[in-house]
């Protein structure tokens, strides 16, 4: 939705709920540059949420919604678990898919929108669990990479199914016991992001949420390239708290701990060759823009000096 399309007639203005006025007056659709930096001097894209307090996917969310390039002409694909709690709350179209079918599901739904919307950016971003997006939903995701499916997958990878009460999963720790399985992991996690290059994926990042800059980055470089090459998938960390036994203020360090270069969540990254050109590309546009801004600001505070000299 673009603030064209969400604008209200003055004569109603009135009678809204303040939430959404708020959305109208102060949400960053159509912005330039729009990032991180943005959240708590902008109406956020998402109100509230009914996870866990302190689940890490909250923090994940929010710095998710405040990086898309533009949320306006996206729409976010999710399925059951976790995350399906979330999206009845955030601003921007999603649709909620049959648990596993996600990839599918924005299969179809990119090819339609490039039919309706020849020539437009329709971004389609799917956003699931990992029992969604690697047990149950695998056939679906690796297809749509092996078809070379334009939109990005991110899994919130907490390493296990935490919606129904901790049930193991692919992406779960060798040895781990969970509350619903209790004789422990027999095998390794799942390397996914290895799989999700060797399946066609332009950018393939593995991470956690903990340094929103990051999310920042990733998310941006993944969606441009899908938009432009082919698939991308992110692998986030996002630990459920309350299946560790952390409390509500330890998910952040935990995902510190994780990414230490000798653990699982270490920061890797993979980028084809043509991926590789086209965010060179975006970066030398992006550098130019940040400095016209800069010039901008600079002449406006010139003429406003020379103006006060004057007065
Ligand atoms: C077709 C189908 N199978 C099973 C379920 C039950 N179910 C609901 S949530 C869930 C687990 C979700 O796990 P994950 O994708 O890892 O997300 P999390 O809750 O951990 O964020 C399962 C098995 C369902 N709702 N629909
Ligand atoms: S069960 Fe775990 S993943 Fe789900 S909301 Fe709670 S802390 Fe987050």
């Amino acid at each position: 939705m673009s603030k064209e399309r969400i604008k209200i007639a003055p004569e109603m203005f009135d009678i809204m709920p303040e939430e959404y006025q708020d959305l109208v007056e102060r949400a960053t659709y159509g912005k330039d540059g729009r990032g991180w930096k943005d959240i708590g001097t902008s109406k956020e894209l998402i109100e509230e949420h009914s996870l866990c307090a302190g689940c890490p996917e909250s923090m994940a969310f929010r710095y998710i919604l405040a990086s898309l390039p533009a949320p306006e002409d996206t729409v976010m694909v999710g399925s059951t678990g976790c995350t399906s709690l979330v999206f009845p709350h955030v601003g921007v179209h999603n649709i909620h898919s049959l648990f596993g079918n996600q990839n599918a599901i924005a299969s179809g739904l990119k090819r339609a929108l490039s039919v309706r919307f020849p020539g437009q950016v329709k971004d389609v971003v799917v956003l699931a669990g990992d029992g969604a997006t690697v047990d149950i939903g695998l056939d679906m995701t690796l297809q749509a990479w092996f078809r070379q499916e334009k939109f990005t997958t991110i899994c919130f990878d907490n390493e296990l199914y935490a919606n129904t009460g901790g049930q193991e999963s692919g992406l779960m720790q060798k040895g781990f016991v969970a509350k619903m399985a209790p004789v422990g992991k027999t095998f390794e996690k799942v390397k996914l992001p290895e799989i999700a290059r060797e399946s066609g994926c332009h950018y393939v990042v593995n991470c956690t949420v903990s340094k929103p800059n990051l999310v920042e980055k990733v998310i941006k470089n993944a969606i441009h390239v899908a938009r432009e090459i082919g698939p991308t998938y992110l692998q986030l960390y996002t630990p459920c708290i309350l299946e560790i036994g952390k409390n509500s203020m330890e998910g952040l360090q935990e995902m510190r701990d994780s990414e230490k270069p000798t653990e699982r969540f270490a920061y890797k990254e993979y980028v084809s060759d043509e991926a590789k050109e086209l965010l060179t590309e975006l970066a030398a546009k992006e550098k130019e823009r940040k400095a016209a801004l800069k010039k901008q600001l600079a002449d406006k505070q010139a003429a406003e000096k020379e103006l006060a000299a004057k007065a």
